[in-house]
């Protein structure tokens, strides 16, 4: 790492004032604030994003983004056997966020299986109708009601999630699933045996490629997803003149109507409706040439020959829409849009193609470095996987892991932009016409997994899709609230659809959360402490925040035995029995109340009734953190027979409060921390890949390195497929994003109120450096540390503001704290925590004299 302290092109727009009021409030109301909310709110916004990763570490550091990444195999996407699991193994993705594409490299005949994120069957418009998951059968608010009085009569406290489910629950109307848009198939001529095969997936420049040579040619085919020009292109070439002849057709699956299929001018035009609930949608490519001919087909395919490249470009839409208001449906016709954006991009030479997307990809991408001191062996991914699961370490396993982490970033820059829908539960790629879970947005563990690491590893933009879906939630979970829990504001249930399915089904033990609303709320809260806009909280986090506290403020109920407010009914992810007051909703709903009382302030609330019950309901709430009798971290406030040492249990919800809550913390709350480690090993190592992440994140927290790394060890071992996706199984990429948040809570925290160095570094990894990532109060911090202690840490303020900065990892008394061009900065320590004053957009070198 650079010995640089130059200033980041940091450009300050406004300066936003505290008021003296503020700080009282803040003060006075027993809430717990972090210091950084202070920095934030005092400092200044930024617009200009620097890339930072390029400043901090030039060309030839330890950290250099430039490290070769690539995942790759040395044969074709198998296309004989298990068709669905091969996908899933072998799966090489490119995507941008709205469109994704799986690459299969098969040298005679070329498919890209392809995805438009909307393109959903269910929903309204479907046959047999759409309720949302709300009663149609004259259910209301009593049969809550009924509910709460069977478990506060119960003598165990709890009632059995199937005689809930009998009477809450409901059958799934239309729910729906995620769907396949096609296959784009290329049937080549010419190609004889072939030789020097790859087909790889370079994640640092976001380009996929095939390569091989027959009969002494060699033929180079490149692939990827641009966002800013919304297509997926293709381009083929070969080393010898006059080689590219192929003919090209879209394949489309299934469950279509009115399917068109044309070819002109050498574009392939395919479009329709699904049966299912009539949503439009359509695809084009363009094929063009140099040299050859193009004839366009009347079966609808385009066949080239005798070309020296080919460049196919290619776009799909639907006519959804995010909106409860209009039906989910836009009522534009997609051809229009598709039929502009592809002529568009077809107009633009290759290479300019190539730079937009790579420009737009490395900005995001490149703003984080991570070196574990090992350089990436060129063997096949699953080789290389084969190696780790075999147990050998060393090197190449390091490479692996530093891989998985970025590899990790890559499928998010590639499934989560913004103008489209979240990543769902398989991101962006799906084959099947059922998918497991719909491939949905499940909301007790997985969305919000999802974005994880978009925060803390420098991808906020990535946050954009999320936002605007839980947004859109509002107006239907606004329905659902009011006739069904006679409350205001709004709620969801265990998960949902693209077409706001904020109610019920009838599964017993994955139907009931209505606490994920406000989980799903906090990342709103949490958005604003990593990056300080406060635009963004007044105008769209301090209302989400708003909405779902006054569902809880209607829906609390007080506990007849103590008198605190408990959820109920209150249900622990496929635990137990349906109770009052579980853990998980407790700590979900209490950390909720305090947030949502320190945006008010920020966001300058005038209405004092709504500030008083908050301020009653924060204080009164059961923050669900209890001790049990095997001193776990008791998961119902009841202690039930289930809550026991030997259940091995994907779920941990009731860790909620450890991660991603902050409740729990080694230093503010060490007993309860405590329990949580009993109540973790209790849980065991094993599980289902998101499960694993999960875990890597717990275990940071709890600052055990060697027992994070152990369960990334797990993951990449036991729960991942050859292609680095996580396998739960089937494949589910959560855990893929769980494991880059856990990686990075392994090297960065910032939740407890200071910004902590290598928290939890495993033995493993002695040596090593880390840029970019990204702690609350809108800082970056870059890491270089060799034998395990820390050799230098970079922190680059985007606000004016306090840094409180510690590490075991170091010897606080010896930290020199250095300002650009090497002036000293005033520190102050107390116990083991560095503390300086910071300055918008300057960088700050902290080492040992
Ligand atoms: C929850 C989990 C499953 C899976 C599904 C999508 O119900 O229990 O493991 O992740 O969501």
């Amino acid at each position: 790492m650079t010995q640089d302290t130059r200033r980041p092109k940091l450009r300050a727009t406004s300066v936003l004032r505290w008021p003296t009021t503020v700080f009282q409030t803040y003060f006075s109301k027993r809430v717990l604030i972090p210091w950084f909310c202070l920095a934030t709110a005092m400092g200044l916004t930024v617009q200009a994003h620097a890339n930072r990763a390029a400043q901090s570490t030039p060309a030839g550091s330890v950290c250099s983004p430039a490290q070769p990444a690539v995942i790759w195999f040395d044969e074709p996407l198998p296309t004989e056997g298990d068709e669905q699991r091969n996908w899933e193994q072998r799966a090489l993705p490119i995507g941008n966020g709205a469109l994704g594409a799986v690459i299969y490299g098969g040298v005679t005949t070329e498919t890209l299986q392809l995805n438009e994120k909307t393109l959903w069957i269910g929903g309204p418009g479907a046959d047999g109708g759409y309720n949302h998951g709300n009663w149609t059968d004259g259910r209301g608010p009593e049969a809550m009601a009924e509910v709460q009085d069977m478990i506060s009569d119960s003598p165990t406290g709890g009632v059995a999630p199937e005689v809930v489910a009998e009477l809450l629950g409901e059958e799934k109307l239309n729910y729906g699933a995620y769907q396949s848009l096609g296959e784009l198939k290329l049937d080549m001529q010419g190609i004889g045996q072939t030789t020097a095969y790859r087909r790889a997936l370079d994640i640092a420049s976001s380009l996929a490629t095939t390569t091989f040579v027959a009969d002494g040619v060699t033929y180079t085919r490149e692939y990827f997803a641009s966002a800013p020009d919304q297509v997926v292109v293709v381009r083929l070439t070969s080393s010898a003149p006059g080689h590219i002849a192929f003919t090209a057709r879209l394949e489309v699956p299934d469950g279509r109507s009115q399917v068109s299929n044309l070819a002109q001018g050498g574009r392939i035009t395919t479009s329709g409706t699904l049966t299912n609930n009539g949503m439009r949608w359509e695809s084009q490519v363009q094929v063009l040439t140099q040299g050859g001919t193009v004839f366009s087909q009347d079966n609808g395919a385009v066949t080239v020959q005798g070309a020296d490249s080919a460049l196919l470009v290619l776009s799909a839409a639907t006519d959804y829409a995010m909106d409860y208001a209009r039906g989910y449906r836009s009522g534009i016709d997609p051809h229009e849009p598709v039929t502009r954006t592809v002529s568009r991009a077809a107009a633009l030479p290759y290479r300019r193609l190539l730079h937009r997307h790579q420009q737009d990809y490395r900005r995001l991408f490149d703003r984080v470095a991570l070196d574990l001191g090992a350089e990436l062996p060129d063997l096949p991914t699953d080789e290389l996987l084969n190696n780790y699961r075999n147990g050998i370490q060393g090197p190449e396993a390091r490479a692996l892991e530093a891989l998985y982490f970025q590899y990790g970033r890559y499928l998010l820059i590639s499934s989560s932009r913004g103008g489209s829908l979240p990543a769902n539960l398989q991101g962006v790629w799906s084959r099947l016409p059922w998918p497991a879970w719909s491939a949905d947005y499940h909301v007790n563990i997985n969305l919000q997994m999802n974005y994880w690491p978009a925060e803390t590893t420098n991808l906020t933009e990535t946050t954009a899709p999320f936002f605007d879906f839980v947004d859109s939630l509002v107006a239907p979970g606004s329905v659902t609230a009011s006739t069904m829990y006679g409350a205001r504001g709004w709620v969801i249930g265990n998960e949902t659809n693209p077409f706001g399915y904020t109610g019920f089904h009838n599964w017993p033990t994955a139907f009931w959360q209505p606490d994920a609303a406000a989980w799903l709320a906090q990342h709103y809260w949490q958005h604003y402490l990593f990056t300080g806009d406060r635009a963004f909280l007044k105008e769209r986090g301090y209302p989400m925040l708003k909405s779902v506290a006054q569902f809880w403020l209607d829906f609390l109920i007080a506990d007849p035995n103590d008198g605190s407010l408990v959820v109920s009914p209150s249900y622990s992810p496929e635990q137990g029995d349906f109770t009052a007051g579980a853990a998980i909703s407790q700590q979900i709903v209490a950390e909720h109340l305090q947030s949502t009382l320190a945006a008010a302030t920020l966001a300058g609330e005038q209405d004092t009734d709504f500030l008083s019950s908050l301020q009653q309901a924060t204080e009164h709430i059961d923050p669900g953190l209890r001790i049990g009798s095997w001193g776990q971290l008791q998961e119902w406030k009841v202690e039930q027979a289930l809550d026991n040492p030997s259940n091995e249990h994907r779920h941990i919800s009731h860790l909620y409060a450890l991660f991603p809550g902050s409740a729990i913390s080694t230093s503010a709350t060490p007993a309860l921390a405590e329990a949580a480690q009993v109540t973790l090993q209790g849980r065991g190592d094993g599980g289902t890949g998101w499960s694993k992440a999960w875990k890597i994140n717990f275990w940071a927290r709890l600052r055990d390195g060697d027992h994070a790394h152990k369960m990334l060890g797990e993951l990449l071992s036991n729960s991942t497929l050859d292609n680095l996706w996580d396998d739960h199984p089937p494949f589910q990429i959560d855990g893929n994003f769980g494991a880059v948040s856990g990686i990075a809570e392994m090297l960065v925290q910032s939740h407890a109120g200071h910004i902590d160095i290598l928290p939890a570094l495993p033995g493993p990894w002695p040596a090593g450096a880390v840029s970019g990532l990204v702690a609350r109060g809108g800082f970056e911090v870059d890491i270089e540390w060799h034998n395990g202690r820390v050799k230098t840490v970079y922190v680059t303020a985007k606000h004016d503001g306090p840094v409180h900065i510690r590490s075991d990892r170091w010897a606080a008394e010896s930290i020199q704290v250095r300002a650009p061009k090497g002036r000293r900065v005033l520190t102050k320590r107390t116990d083991d925590l560095v503390r300086f004053q910071a300055r918008a957009g300057t960088r700050y070198r902290l080492a040992p004299q």
